[in-house]
């Protein structure tokens, strides 16, 4: 498929996507929603492939929805089309996803971070959620995954303020695993792809489920279906070669069996 508003590309085991609407500071249109999924999906498909790295440019990685394209949306619509829903299908991608943020991460665009597995963020980055300067709230998760990250007061502070919070910030509160300089983000985020593309991929994406769970889920419910994960991987052979190599002080050769 021919993209418009993103580039892919691979870098190894890694298939990085770039969102490339710099006229409109990569805003979420319906075409860039379309295009992101087919890319995620395809990446998914390719057995070459072991994780992927969302990312924008150095002054945004995404402003947020496309604030043109959805101004003049009636409510009738918005309701029978279940607007944004579409956007959920990316935290049904199973291989990792991680979201290297440079610049802006506002609305959609934070809530796009929040949905891959986990951000690294440029000192650059600023995170927020400002719907309520428009009238609105968010409507594709800020709500309730930036209340996880984030816990209740600063989710509540960022959601009815409408501010910022600098790249410090999202890492002392959790909302990022890392700062790197800006001139190393993408870099760095590959680095960390290609590290968790070259480990047995069930296992990946078991312990990707297993997080996940911790969200949805009680405490008794997650220990239970995590216990029962961790039991499956012993029946694959990449369990054995792992625990071989570490006894033989050799690198595994993982062949995701
Ligand atoms: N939608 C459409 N166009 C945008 C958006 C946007 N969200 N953000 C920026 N642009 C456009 C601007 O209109 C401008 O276009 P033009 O040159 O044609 O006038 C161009 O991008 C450059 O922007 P600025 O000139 O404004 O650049 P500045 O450096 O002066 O300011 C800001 C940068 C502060 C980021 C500013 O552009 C801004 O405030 N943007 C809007 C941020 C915002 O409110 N985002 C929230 C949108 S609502 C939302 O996301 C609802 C979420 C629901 C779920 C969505 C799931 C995807």
């Amino acid at each position: 498929m021919a993209y418009e508003t993103i580039i892919t590309e691979t870098h190894g085991k890694v298939g990085l996507i770039t969102l490339n609407r710099p006229q409109a500071l990569n805003a979420l249109n319906s075409q860039i929603l379309t295009e992101l999924i087919a890319a995620v999906n395809a990446f998914g498909a390719d057995a070459g492939i072991g994780a992927m790295v969302i990312t924008g440019s150095e002054k945004a990685f995404a402003a947020g929805a496309d604030i043109k394209e959805m101004q003049s949306i009636s409510y009738a619509d918005a309701y029978a089309q279940d607007f944004f829903v579409g956007w959920e299908e990316l935290t049904r991608a199973r291989k990792p996803i991680i979201a290297a943020v440079a610049g802006y991460a506002l609305g959609g665009g934070c809530e796009l971070a929040m949905m891959c597995d986990f951000i690294i963020a440029a000192d650059t980055a600023k995170f927020g959620q400002p719907e309520i300067t428009l009238g609105v709230i968010p409507g594709m998760g800020g709500s309730q995954r930036l209340t996880r990250f984030v816990g209740k007061s600063k989710a509540m502070d960022m959601c009815l303020t409408g501010r910022m919070m600098d790249a410090a910030e999202a890492e002392r509160s959790g909302l990022v695993s890392r700062v790197v300089p800006a001139s190393d983000l993408v870099e760095e985020a590959l680095k960390a792809a290609a590290k968790i593309a070259a480990f047995s991929l069930p296992s990946v994406m078991m312990a990707k489920e297993a997080v996940n769970r911790a969200f949805e889920t009680t405490l008794a419910e997650g220990l239970r279906f995590e216990r029962r994960l961790f039991h499956s991987l012993f029946a694959l052979d990449d369990q054995k070669e792992g625990m071989a190599a570490f006894a033989e002080k050799r690198k595994p050769n993982f062949t995701n069996r």
